[in-house]
């Protein structure tokens, strides 16, 4: 319910709605026994101590800020399901011989700034500071929504976490897609995140009276956006990747190549579009393709834009390389899940996550969850309260696992 429109659900990053989730999510996380505190960009963070003092800690948590007309799923089930594990053990007055960090990242889904992972950058301590100064479709820069929020902008890296004392970052997340669900299985083991390339693309011809310039004489940024937008469809078709269905059914989505917002100006019925601008999302296992398929996408817009005369600026945006989850912890998931007698499936996500950037900090693993019909980023998202159950208890013999981890390894006691 908390969102910046009445009739769906969109939670940009630091806006009054974040504001109001903090505020929630930091009242559940006091009633079960956590220290709360808010980072510098606006990251809610819980700790429970473990049973000793200079104990490790184990990072668990999502991100609370959604993409638009988003699922209720996406990012705040990985909050509340590491909640829920720590509410069950403060209810038995359980402490474990490491500490648990829960955190409700301010900014995954990159809506409001097109940079996505503010949040989990700021934890990492790998934010690029220029961007502070990038504005938002209103024009506010990403430093002052930060003060607004009541973050600090000029103090990021305070916020960067040690992590001399991590064990390692394991993210509860709907699998957004349909492998577990085709396999009749509650939960799976991500074995690597896919690279991911975000990128601006402009084109600018000459607006003019939709009445009086003859067809050949126009120079319609909005006709080359459209003949490029069927030309990155093409390209996407071109390795749609793998679906067999020998056995069982395993998705391995090949290239994926997206246009998912399009500005055209000056936005009138009876003016020539003079200029658009479109975002482009790219990805796909193997990095080389992925940056291959967009250097083929350039070449494209550029052949278009001179046939057409129209002007065509292509700006990076953001650059993530394909992410291995981290063996042992993956190991210790499977372990957790075939103690609980389910079959064990790991599985790629296509999606992007935390762990991409939490990896240049600390050991990353994550547990997906099934969703219905493996849909997500979009209002129908759903998954049933068994399979939530499923995951708490999956994470609780994780935690088991990790607790025999350091009490054989913890240095022998006098
Ligand atoms: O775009 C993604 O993959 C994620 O939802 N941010
Ligand atoms: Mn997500
Ligand atoms: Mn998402």
């Amino acid at each position: 319910k908390y969102s910046e429109e009445s009739d769906r659900l969109t939670r940009r990053f630091a806006t009054p709605p974040m504001r109001q989730v903090n505020q929630v999510v930091a009242e559940w996380m006091r009633s079960v026994g956590m220290a709360v505190h808010e980072d510098n960009i606006g990251n809610i963070i819980g700790r429970y101590e473990a049973d000793h003092d200079n104990a490790r800690t184990l990072l668990l948590g999502s991100h609370l800020d959604t993409v638009r007309d988003a699922g209720k799923y996406d990012g705040p089930l990985g909050v509340m399901v590491a909640l829920a594990c720590v509410e069950r053990l403060y209810a038995r007055q359980q402490r474990l011989p490491f500490a648990i960090e829960v955190a409700g990242f301010a900014d995954e889904e990159g809506l409001r700034y097109h940079s996505a992972y503010l949040g989990s950058n700021v934890v990492a301590g790998t934010l690029n500071p220029e961007i502070l100064s990038w504005t938002d479709s209103d024009g506010i820069s990403m430093a002052e929504a930060i003060r607004t929020f009541g973050g600090d902008p000029d103090h990021l890296l305070a916020s960067k976490r040690r992590n001399d004392d991590l064990l390692g970052y394991c993210e509860v997340h709907i699998e957004q897609g349909p492998v577990l669900e085709s396999l009749n299985l509650p939960v799976g083991v991500v074995s690597a995140i896919t690279g991911h390339s975000r990128i601006i693309v402009s084109f600018t011809g000459m607006a003019g009276h939709a009445g009086t310039v003859p067809m050949p004489l126009r120079r319609d940024a909005l006709c080359a956006a459209a003949e490029f937008i069927l030309a990155v469809e093409r390209m996407g078709r071109s390795e749609p990747g793998l679906i067999t269905t020998v056995g069982q059914v395993t998705v391995e989505p090949g290239l994926v190549a997206t246009v998912g917002q399009v500005t055209v100006e000056p936005g009138a019925s009876n003016v020539i579009p003079g200029k658009v601008v479109l975002s482009l999302d790219v990805r796909h296992q193997d990095d080389a393709t992925r940056l291959l398929a967009c250097q083929q996408l350039q070449a494209q817009a550029r052949k278009i834009g001179t046939a057409r005369q129209i002007a065509i600026t292509w700006q990076p945006v953001q650059e993530n390389g394909m992410v291995p989850c981290t063996p042992h912890l993956i190991q210790l998931l499977s372990q957790a899940i075939e103690q609980l007698r389910y079959p064990i499936h790991i599985l790629p996500s296509g999606a992007g996550h935390d762990s991409v950037t939490l990896v240049k900090l600390t050991n990353v693993a994550m547990l997906f969850v099934r969703c219905q019909n493996g849909i997500s980023h979009n209002p129908a998202e759903a998954v049933t309260s068994k399979d939530v159950a499923t995951a708490i208890q999956v994470m609780e013999q994780f935690f088991t696992l990790l607790a025999q981890e350091q009490s054989k390894n913890a240095p022998e006691t006098i």
